[in-house]
């Protein structure tokens, strides 16, 4: 299955937060990373006392179902030591299920495609660098998402690998 993963990290050098992980999701079991945006720097969405964000986008292939791959994820924060301080705060890495192939699901611990996709920029733009022309299900392409989701100060990065 193809599967998009948002990465996101504000604390305990972010940036090398973001690629540690994102080797990591190499390693998972059944997984392959196929290809990973590169990363961007914005503001913080929620309190505005907070440091600025590390955020990217990763591609996999995966054997695992959505609710493995949610616990590997859970695993892999707990693991870069997540520590959330508060609703909405700072994180040293945060790990989120954008797309499972064409799945729809809503439960108590999973919702895809993630409820903030269309309305994130640091979620949106970085996605739409690896798949413009992807269908979000229920809500249309990548790229026609992006014409109406401002950009709010996000800064994509030099790409170093
Ligand atoms: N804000 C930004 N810019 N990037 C994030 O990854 C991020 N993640 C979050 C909240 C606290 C909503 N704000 C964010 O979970």
């Amino acid at each position: 299955m193809r599967v998009f993963i948002g990465l996101g990290s504000n604390l305990d050098d972010p940036a090398a937060q973001v690629q540690s992980a994102l080797q990591a999701l190499n390693d998972l079991p059944d997984s392959q990373l196929i290809q990973s945006s590169s990363l961007y720097k914005s503001p913080p969405m929620g309190p505005q006392d907070q440091p600025d964000y590390i955020n990217a986008v990763a591609e996999i292939e995966t054997a695992l179902s959505a609710d493995e791959l949610l616990q590997q994820l859970q695993e892999l924060e707990q693991a870069h030591g997540r520590i959330r301080r508060r609703h909405w705060g700072e994180r040293t890495l945060d790990l989120d299920i954008l797309l499972y192939g064409q799945l729809q699901t809503a439960d108590a611990t999973l919702t895809i495609p993630h409820p903030g996709i269309a309305l994130r920029p640091f979620v949106l733009y970085p996605l739409a660098e690896l798949a413009p022309n992807l269908s979000v299900p229920g809500l249309g392409n990548v790229a026609e998402l992006c014409l109406h989701c401002p950009t709010d100060g996000l800064e994509k990065m030099e790409k170093t690998q």
